[in-house]
């Protein structure tokens, strides 16, 4: 079997930051070795999405009346996707980052399970003619899903291809009916400090909040995505409604979101204000920008090929410069990052 987890020396000081990483690498080695992983060795050279899937429960509702995680969800399939094969869903659910539940990246996997989504309530504020209160079934119309595969690609140099399962996020800020005052729009984790053990430790200030210029908002890509791999969110990836912006790094994606404000102003956002040198507003994704501590210029594909790590070169905005590259005409890219 060939085994393409490779020790890639640009990754070394990358590698020592975040070692959860290197276990969750290591286990898939043991089981991909011992045949667990994978069945190419004896199906033939299959690809990674064909593997055998579990059976996905059937679509059921929790109290809220939104699809479970891990339930079924029918979506249509859309002309938005990428050469590349999708990420292994094992990688997806098992390499996260959700901080609230600790900063391994097997971590969320692990704790996830403690948070609560069913009911689950979104609060509109701020510049907007329609505030108040919406259950996600009257955010969100299941009936309208999209399936759209995705790059994914988080600031620490590493991707994944995701089929995420959502709406436009345009449709959804239309409806809210932005203030012609509301320049931007916020948007705010859930945050629960007896589910979420990672919040007990001040690695960022909660809750977590993320934001857009209200044109990047309603470009046609972000999305509100409320599944992924077919089947609602799993919890570590941020059930039941997260954002999906694909030429932004990931952390611009805000997980279980709660709370969706606009405002006339840039809001604040949770990486800038933890270190405003090394995240900016605008984190698009850039080759020619280096992170002040390592290159962008390249990434690793995790769940990839084999289910190892692949390198690629990083595109500019994550590949997706025509829809997005007239959003930031006349802007210094460097200075504004
Ligand atoms: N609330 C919250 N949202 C978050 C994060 C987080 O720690 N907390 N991490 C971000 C980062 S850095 C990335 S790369 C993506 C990861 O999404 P995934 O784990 O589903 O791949 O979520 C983003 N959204
Ligand atoms: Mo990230």
């Amino acid at each position: 079997m060939d085994l393409k987890f490779r020790r890639n020396p640009d990754y070394q000081s990358l590698r020592e930051e975040m070692t959860p990483e290197r276990a969750f690498m290591d286990r898939r080695h043991i089981l991909t070795a011992a045949g667990f992983l994978g069945a190419g060795s004896i199906l033939g050279a299959l690809p990674a999405c064909s593997e055998p899937q579990q059976t996905p429960a059937p679509v059921s509702a929790g109290a809220g009346g939104h699809p479970v995680p891990g339930a079924a969800l029918k979506a249509k399939k859309t002309a938005y996707t990428v050469a590349d094969q999708a990420s292994i869903e094992d990688a997806f659910t098992g390499y996260c980052n959700f901080y609230e539940f600790g900063t391994g990246k097997e971590d969320p996997a692990r704790y996830a399970n403690l948070m609560n989504v069913s009911p689950w309530e979104i609060t509109i504020e701020g510049e907007t003619d329609a505030p108040g209160k919406l259950a996600l079934k009257d955010l969100i119309d299941y009936s309208k899903l999209e399936e759209r595969v995705y790059r994914h690609r988080c600031v620490e140099a590493w991707s994944m291809v995701v089929p995420w399962i959502g709406v436009p996020m345009a449709d959804v800020i239309k409806k809210l009916k932005p203030k012609s005052t509301a320049k931007f729009v916020q948007f705010e984790t859930y945050l629960n400090k007896k589910e979420m053990p990672g919040v007990n430790r001040p690695s960022l200030r909660w809750p977590y909040v993320e934001g857009l210029r209200l044109d990047e908002a309603m470009n046609e890509l972000p999305l509100f995505a409320v599944g992924a791999y077919g089947k609602a969110l799993a919890k570590q990836n941020g059930a039941p409604l997260r954002t999906v912006i694909p030429w932004k790094y990931g952390f611009k994606a805000t997980k279980s979101i709660v709370k969706i404000r606009f405002l006339a102003e840039q809001p604040a956002t949770s990486w800038n204000k933890a270190n405003a040198n090394e995240y900016g507003f605008y984190s698009n994704v850039n080759p020619n920008a280096p992170h002040p501590r390592w290159s962008q210029a390249s990434e690793r594909v995790i769940g990839g090929k084999g289910g190892f790590n692949e390198k690629r070169n990083t595109d500019m905005f994550n590949g997706y410069e025509k829809q997005v590259a007239a959003l930031y005409a006349g802007m210094d890219l460097k200075k504004n990052y």
